[in-house]
């Protein structure tokens, strides 16, 4: 069949959007009629170069990293099932799993899926079998990131990718769980593991951060400090939950003071657009004694060089921790959210900043990289 796709041909490069041709799904694969995908950082991570796999790695491998369809935090309607998917229907709603699951490796059955062995696959850009069904106008093979590539009015992607919501769920929404929702909310809930009573700086308050603070909130923090340098960001934060919001970390260090009589956060979560190693000495200043400081962030993917106080880390037991999809089990965490939104105790209407259509998502990447953006979210 034919489609629309935003087709990037290599970084540093703007979206395409043309037709392209898809094949229908094959063993274990599903054909998907996609409603809405969030615009998440970890995408403009491809357009700026610091996640794609070095030239020599994709030769060795046989994979491929352009042209690719990115987008990884898609909800839609199951159009197509192909042999051997016996736990999805046609007119089901699903949003897309950035990480797959198998349900049979040790992290699967340990309650790790988020660290499910077919990430192995993920960089890949092709289907588990390692061919592809999406390719442009030339015949050229089309990746697609993360196995997904939502980006585009269909897609084909392993069921193993896809998890079944509540149709009563308004797609929009829905999308933005896929990731930014579940990475965030799980970072402060799962992977900090916040108290009631605790206090918790969150480092960067975009679509991932936001749902940190909320995450914080919800978990009974006594207070939650949103840093970030856009004004706009900062009174969002508030809206999902912040106590406090400034500008920068020296700020939240000088509040930690006041608030904390000086014992610093018990929690601190970083959630900005990109991890550097020069961050983690600021971001472990402000934790507390026996704290835990959390990475979120996505850092290049082969960027190495951290600064860190070791003295301070071991005197002071100090805990630093990083994570993937919020520490989440997304087949059960993603319906666990949703139901938090059905009973108002979740804010995901609030995350939507803009809409585009397929064709302005060059716009919406320079919304978010301008700071406009909370969410900005592709409606199709
Ligand atoms: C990322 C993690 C690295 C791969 C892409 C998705 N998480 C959230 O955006
Ligand atoms: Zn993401």
């Amino acid at each position: 069949m034919k489609t629309k796709a935003a087709v990037l041909y290599g970084p540093h490069t703007e979206y395409q959007v043309e037709e392209i041709e898809l094949d229908s799904p094959q063993d274990g694969e599903v054909l998907v009629k996609f409603a809405a995908s969030g615009m998440c950082h970890s995408d403009e991570h491809v357009v700026t170069g610091d996640m794609v796999l070095d030239p020599e790695i994709l030769e060795l491998m046989g994979w491929q990293s352009f042209p690719m369809i990115c987008g990884h935090e898609g909800s839609g309607e199951v159009v197509e099932v192909g042999p051997n998917v016996r736990d999805l229907a046609v007119g089901d709603h699903v949003v897309t799993s950035f990480i797959p699951s198998c349900g049979m490796c040790p992290s699967c059955v340990t309650g790790h899926s988020n660290l499910c062995d077919l990430g192995a696959n993920l960089m890949s850009g092709h289907q588990f079998d390692g061919t592809t069904r999406h390719h442009n106008h030339n015949g050229d093979d089309l990746a697609t990131l993360l196995c997904l590539g939502t980006f585009a009015e269909h897609s084909v992607m392993n069921r193993a990718s896809l998890i079944k919501i509540d149709p009563d769920i308004p797609l929009d929404k829905a999308a933005l769980v896929a990731c930014g929702v579940t990475t965030g909310w799980g970072a402060s809930v799962y992977v900090a593991e916040v108290k009631a009573g605790e206090t918790v700086v969150v480092i960067g308050a975009g679509g991932v951060g936001m749902n940190a603070v909320q995450g914080a909130a919800l978990a009974g923090a006594r207070y939650v400090i949103a840093v970030d340098p856009v004004e706009f960001k900062r009174e969002q934060a508030q809206v999902f939950g912040a106590t406090h919001a400034v500008a920068s970390i020296e700020e939240a260090a000088a509040l930690l003071g006041e608030l904390t009589w000086g014992r610093n956060a018990e929690k601190v979560i970083m959630t900005t657009g990109i991890a550097e190693g020069d961050m983690v000495a600021p971001m472990m200043s402000l934790v507390a004694k026996n704290g835990r400081a959390v990475v979120t962030s996505v850092a290049n993917m082969n960027a190495t060089d951290v600064q860190l106080n070791l003295f301070d880390l071991a005197m002071q037991q100090k805990q630093l921790v990083g994570h993937v999809y919020g520490g989440a089990n997304p087949r059960y965490d993603v319906p666990r959210l949703l139901g938090l939104y059905q009973s108002g105790q979740l804010k995901l209407d609030e995350l939507i900043t803009t809409t585009y259509d397929l064709t302005e998502i060059n716009q919406g990447y320079q919304d978010m990289r301008d700071g406009k953006n909370i969410r900005g979210v592709i409606v199709y």
